[in-house]
């Protein structure tokens, strides 16, 4: 078994496509094992997003994911790393393949609807960012 992080992002609450998501998040097999709604501070989303820091879309993407509030979570299934990342699809929605959320219900590059972690050294690190030992048991 394996954990990777999941945020579902602010447009997407907006959207009211929670709902959504979480069914098909449990439709792929995963286990919820935690998930709480969050309003990511300026500070976290700087943090969260370091490795682009320096980058053009960096300002516009902080802004963007302290604009509203978002689900983060902690999901468990065989390979969940990989499995999450092809549920979601690629990062920009008008390349995504048909069926990932992303193309279903991601707005642009910047409002994509959902966040996953790129490896499970990542997975580890994000979970870490947003939750402590106790919650993700
Ligand atoms: P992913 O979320 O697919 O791992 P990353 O880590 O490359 O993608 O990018 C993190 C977030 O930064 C993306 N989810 C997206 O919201 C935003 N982003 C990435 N590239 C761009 C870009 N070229 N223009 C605007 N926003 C971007």
């Amino acid at each position: 078994m394996e954990k990777t992080f999941a945020i579902v992002k602010p447009d997407a609450l907006e959207a009211r496509n929670a709902g959504k998501i979480l069914a098909r998040i449990e439709a792929e097999g995963f286990r919820i094992v935690t998930l709480k709604k969050h309003s990511i501070t300026k500070a976290e989303a700087e943090g969260f997003y370091a490795e682009h820091a320096g980058k053009g879309f960096f300002g516009s993407l902080v802004a963007y994911m302290t604009s509203g509030p978002v689900l983060v979570a902690v999901l468990e299934r065989e390979n969940a790393v990989a499995h999450w990342r092809a549920v979601m699809g690629a990062t920009n929605p008008a390349n995504a393949d048909p069926g990932t959320i992303r193309r279903e219900l991601g707005q642009s590059i910047e409002r994509n609807a959902v966040h996953g972690s790129a490896n499970p050294a990542d997975a580890a690190r994000e979970v870490t960012f947003f939750f402590s030992q106790a919650e993700i048991l």
